[in-house]
């Protein structure tokens, strides 16, 4: 008869997989549900029905992966296309949180991956602003970060949101008094968002002048490396478990 080895070691879950599951467990607590869709997407979800115009500098910034043998087929390069599907099939009010994996033709480095995670959020309503969003992910980034923890916008620019804006947080290393992480500023870019673009929304099949919403998103991969001090994306897909098991 044979005895197993005693202390095997137990699999546990990828340092991005943990985050995910914590961002979308927060969300889920502010009653958004969680809506997912396909790794490739037509160029009109990914890029027309978000107000990205055919020639728009947008298209470059975002360099993007074309299916050779599917007519303006694309693998997303960000997971809006999914709330645009969401919002064609869906009469509002609705919240929902967005997690998925997306792709940039680009050249690798220390911080840029080309396949990486993105969330994303979107709620359409009556009377929602721009209030409701700071009051939102106040609360999402205390319960990520801590109590502590404070946001502040500044004015940016989306095709798909105006206005547009990014969200910075307060340093979690030096709780805003200056340190290396958040190079002396206190502060930390970790989202973009917005009030969803009217084009955006009447494109979907939801009229603007009943309905607002406000959107966001960010890189998953980018909060690992600031929360876990780690300095090359190219780590968390190299299959290392030198790296995987410190988490
Ligand atoms: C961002 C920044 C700003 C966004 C917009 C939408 C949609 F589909 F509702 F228009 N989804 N996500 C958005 C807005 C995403 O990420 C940097």
């Amino acid at each position: 008869m044979t005895t197993p080895k005693s202390g095997l070691s137990q699999g546990h879950l990828h340092p991005l997989t943990q985050v995910i599951g914590d961002v979308v467990r927060i969300f889920h607590e502010l009653g958004f549900e969680v809506a997912e869709g396909n790794e490739i997407e037509k160029e009109y979800y990914n890029f027309d029905a978000l107000n990205v115009p055919k020639d728009h500098p947008a298209r470059d910034m975002q360099d993007t992966f074309w299916l050779k043998d599917i007519k303006e087929t694309v693998l997303r390069t960000h997971t809006s296309p999914v709330q645009v599907h969401y919002m064609e099939k869906n009469k509002p009010p609705f919240r929902i949180v967005v997690p998925g994996k997306v792709f940039r033709h680009e050249a690798t480095d220390a911080t840029h991956e080309v396949q990486f995670y993105q969330i994303e959020g979107l709620v359409v309503s009556e009377d929602v602003s721009l209030a409701h969003l700071k009051g939102v992910l106040e609360l999402f980034f205390k319960k990520l970060f801590g109590e502590k923890t404070s946001i502040r916008f500044r004015p940016s620019f989306f095709p798909f949101v105006e206005p547009g804006i990014e969200i910075d947080v307060s340093c979690f290393k030096c709780a805003g008094t200056g340190c290396s992480l958040c190079k002396k500023t206190g502060f930390i870019e970790v989202m973009g968002a917005g009030m969803v673009h009217p084009n955006v929304l009447n494109g979907a099949g939801i009229d603007s002048r009943k309905y607002q919403g406000f959107a966001f998103g960010g890189g998953v991969d980018r909060l690992v490396m600031l929360k876990y001090g780690i300095d090359d994306v190219r780590l968390l897909y190299s299959g290392d478990l030198r790296l995987v098991n410190q988490f």
